[in-house]
Parts: C-alpha cells; sequence; structure tokens
C-alpha cells in the first residue's frame, strides 16, 4: 500500500509545478491545485479562493474556447483563444497576485466583463513592466508575444 501511494505522488509531483497536462484528469489537477496553493473545490473543475472572490476553473482539454469571462469578473486565460485555464477575479482597488493560485507566467489570452480596468505586470524584472491594460468588458485572444506567460500581478481600477 505504501508503495502505491508513493508512486501515484511521484508520478504525479512533476505536474504539480510545472504546466500541468491536459490529459491528466480534471479531478488530479483540482487535488494537485489544493495542494500547492490551498482553496476549496466548489465544482467538479472549480478551486474557490477569499470565500468565492477569487476562482479557478480547470480545463479538460487543451482547447480553443470562447471569451466566456462571467459578467462582473475578469479573468486570465492559459492560452490562445480563451482556452485552458480559467482564472477569474472581480474585486478592484488592490493589487492582487496570480503567482499565488499558480498563475504566475501563464496567462496568454484575456477577457475582462466588469466595469473595472485591468492594469497586468510582471515583476520578474526589475522595475516590473506594465504588459497590458484591460478596459471594461474587452478582451485579448492573444496577449501578444512579448507579453506571452510574463503576467505576475494586476491592479484593478474600480470602475462606476
Ligand atoms: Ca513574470
Amino acid at each position: 500500500m505504501t508503495i502505491g501511494s508513493l508512486t501515484t505522488s511521484l508520478a504525479i509531483t512533476p505536474w504539480a509545478v510545472a504546466a500541468p497536462s491536459p490529459d491528466l484528469l480534471v479531478q488530479q489537477q483540482v487535488d494537485d491545485q489544493i495542494r500547492s496553493y490551498g482553496g476549496i473545490q466548489t465544482g467538479p473543475s472549480e478551486v474557490s479562493y477569499k470565500g468565492g472572490d477569487v476562482k479557478l476553473i480547470i480545463a479538460k482539454k487543451q482547447a480553443a474556447g470562447t471569451a466566456n469571462c462571467p459578467s462582473g469578473w475578469y479573468c486570465f486565460y492559459q492560452y490562445k483563444d480563451w482556452g485552458g485555464r480559467r482564472l477569474q477575479f472581480k474585486d478592484c482597488g488592490s493589487n492582487q497576485s496570480l503567482t499565488d493560485y499558480g498563475f504566475g507566467n501563464l496567462t496568454t489570452s484575456w477577457h475582462n466583463n466588469s466595469k473595472n480596468t485591468v492594469e497586468v505586470y510582471d515583476k520578474s524584472v526589475d522595475p516590473f513592466e506594465t504588459l497590458w491594460r484591460e478596459l471594461p468588458h474587452s478582451h485579448s485572444q492573444f496577449v501578444g508575444t512579448l507579453a506571452d506567460n510574463r503576467a505576475d500581478f494586476f491592479y484593478a481600477y474600480c470602475g462606476k
């Protein structure tokens, strides 16, 4: 029994720290996410943080999606065309970190379906660099080669 569980955890450990394989079962990815970054599972593919103010939606396949961020939220996506994992927020007026949720250096597309303006930064460089700015109710299917997989944190300016 001990050997079996050791084998299992060794087999999934590399995927917890690198980009997740789309072939991994969603539940395994959910388990990995909670083990590495905390949170509470609130749906078959959903992990919630901060009492539901931040949510990670884990996609089953690496397929192109749609700009499907819920109304009132702004979303970061793992792949082009709103594919892969989706990390969504709705709070404004403060810096928030993508890296807290395992989403640092991962964003490739976005959809802002809120009234807030979101400014996104890369903290891997000194001084930190502004990568892009999201106007209310706008979206991008690709952040561009120079900004791809670089975003680490953002500031959401509260809209009226
Ligand atoms: Ca970065």
